[in-house]
This record gives C-alpha cells, sequence and structure tokens, in this order.
C-alpha cells in the first residue's frame, strides 16, 4: 500500500509549489491570493509509494470569509480519505523562511498535536530560502528557536519549491540548482522517515469528538473563522456525535 504523506502549514507557505517539486510537474495549482479555507485538499498520488495530501492552511487577515462549520466538514472529508487509503505516515510541515508567527504555531499544533496526536514524525520544509547562503549552518543555529515554540521536527529542509520561470533569467541557473538540491534532500527525508506502518485511530468515535473540540478552539483563535451555531449542529449531527456531546459543544463556544 502506498504511503500518505500530508502537506500542511500557513495558506501561501508554499505547500502546492512542495507538492509540484515532489511531482516534477506543475500539477497543483499556486496562488498568490489567501483564501483560507482549511482542511480542503487534493490527493495526488506518486507512483509507486507515496500519496501525497495537498492541504489549505490557516491564514491571518482575511477575516469573517470561513465558517467553523465549512472548516469541521472539510477536515472530516479529510479524516476520512486518509482513513480509507491507510492512515497518515508523515507529516510535511512547509513554512516560508522567518519570524516563527502565531499563524504558524497555530497551524502545527492543529495537524501535529491535535489530529495526529503526536504519534506522526514531521519534517519541515522551509520555503523562500534559496537566497540563504548556508542552509545546514542556518539550520543548525535556528533549530532551537523552533524547538522553543513547541515545534519539533525529525529534519528540515530549508530551501526552495518555487516554479523558476518566476525568476528573471540571471538567476534562473541557480534557482534551478537549488530546486533540485531541494527535492533530494527532501526525497531523502522522506524514505528515512516515513512510517512503515501508518498511523490511524483506534476508536474514531471517541477521538473525532475530542479533536472536534480541539479544532474549533483553535479555529475561534483565529479570526479568520465565524461561528454559524445553527450549521455547526447540523455539521456534528452529520459526524455522528451524539446529542448530548454536541450540545456541550454548541454551549461552550457560544
Ligand atoms: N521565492 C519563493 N517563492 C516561493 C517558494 N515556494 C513558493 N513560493 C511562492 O509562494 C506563493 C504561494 O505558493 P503556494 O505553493 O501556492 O502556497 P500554498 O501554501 O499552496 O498556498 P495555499 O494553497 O493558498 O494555502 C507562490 O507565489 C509561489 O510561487 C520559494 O521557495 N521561494
Ligand atoms: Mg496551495
Amino acid at each position: 500500500m502506498s504511503k500518505n504523506i500530508v502537506l500542511f502549514g500557513e495558506t501561501g507557505a508554499g505547500k502546492s509549489s512542495v507538492l509540484n517539486l515532489l511531482k516534477g510537474s506543475e500539477v497543483a495549482a499556486v496562488s498568490d491570493s489567501a483564501v483560507g479555507c482549511t482542511f480542503e485538499h487534493t490527493m495526488y498520488p506518486i507512483p509507486p509509494n507515496y500519496n501525497v495530501f495537498d492541504t489549505a492552511g490557516l491564514s491571518e487577515g482575511s477575516a469573517g470569509t470561513v465558517g467553523a462549520d465549512k472548516a469541521i466538514e472539510q477536515l472530516e472529508k479529510l479524516l476520512k480519505q486518509l482513513s480509507l487509503t491507510g492512515g497518515v505516515n508523515l507529516l510535511i510541515f512547509v513554512a516560508k523562511f522567518g519570524r516563527i508567527t502565531k499563524t504558524v504555531e497555530d497551524n502545527f499544533n492543529l495537524f501535529v498535536k491535535t489530529i495526529c496526536m503526536n504519534r506522526v514524525p514531521v519534517l519541515l520544509f522551509l520555503t523562500n530560502s534559496e537566497w540563504e547562503p548556508n542552509p545546514r549552518k542556518w539550520w543548525e543555529e535556528n533549530a532551537q528557536e523552533y524547538r522553543n515554540h513547541g515545534m519539533i521536527f525529525g529534519d528540515s529542509v530549508v530551501g526552495c519549491a518555487a516554479n523558476p520561470d518566476k525568476y528573471p533569467a540571471p538567476v534562473k541557473p541557480m534557482i534551478r540548482e537549488r530546486r533540485k538540491q531541494s527535492l533530494k534532500e527532501l526525497t531523502n527525508l522522506i524514505e528515512r522517515h516515513a512510517l512503515q506502518s501508518a498511523w490511524r485511530v483506534v476508536d474514531p468515535a471517541a477521538w473525532l469528538g475530542s479533536v472536534v473540540i480541539a479544532v474549533i478552539q483553535i479555529l475561534m483563535a483565529v479570526s479568520t473563522f465565524f461561528f454559524p451555531t445553527g450549521s455547526i449542529v447540523t455539521v456534528l449531527g452529520k459526524l455522528g456525535l451524539s446529542s448530548g456531546l454536541i450540545t456541550s459543544i454548541v454551549n461552550m463556544f457560544k
């Protein structure tokens, strides 16, 4: 069975660009606009060994655009597809080179701690690092900063995922080289870190209840989300949560 790899991280971090790098062609749309549709996802098979899930992350600044009900609905679809295809073997956190913000941390916590319960190895792919002269040294000096924010990685690629076409001609060869190097490092790390046997939940019903609560808590702290009580009740009902649990969730966030 193919191993499942989930790309996650803030809107615009470069997840679709990393997917395209792994696929070797421009299959996923890369965009400059922040839409903030958490958990929307597409699965791309990379034969013979992997399925890569490209997800949409939490974003800052597009207040009021996404309802928590929509996010939970999408989350359920993502989890179902992961479960039907065997579970999760590896997470790849994609982030832009630079400051560690609250949104970066929220995105990390959502997937690594809440959804995967710290049971799946995580790699970091730092995009926008094409001008960094010594990526390895940079990581040795900065890994602690990520640890200080509770983000622990199996390893990292400090690299470049962008399409070389967007650069001026004189720097294209250098960008192509950095991309090639980033792909080589990432492929080696995937081979080394992906779980041989995928992690999946033992008791999906109990887990889903606790994930939904934790997810709503994170979403409510992000300005992008609003909480339409009526449709939340409908969505939670569809997920099969008991009416008692639904009432306590709604009361918690109302
Ligand atoms: N300079 C530079 N730009 C990059 C790099 N990786 C991605 N980008 C650019 O960053 C922008 C966003 O990239 P996407 O791959 O669409 O980001 P995403 O995380 O998939 O975004 P959403 O799907 O909206 O969450 C695009 O303009 C990319 O070309 C990189 O390594 N260096
Ligand atoms: Mg994308």
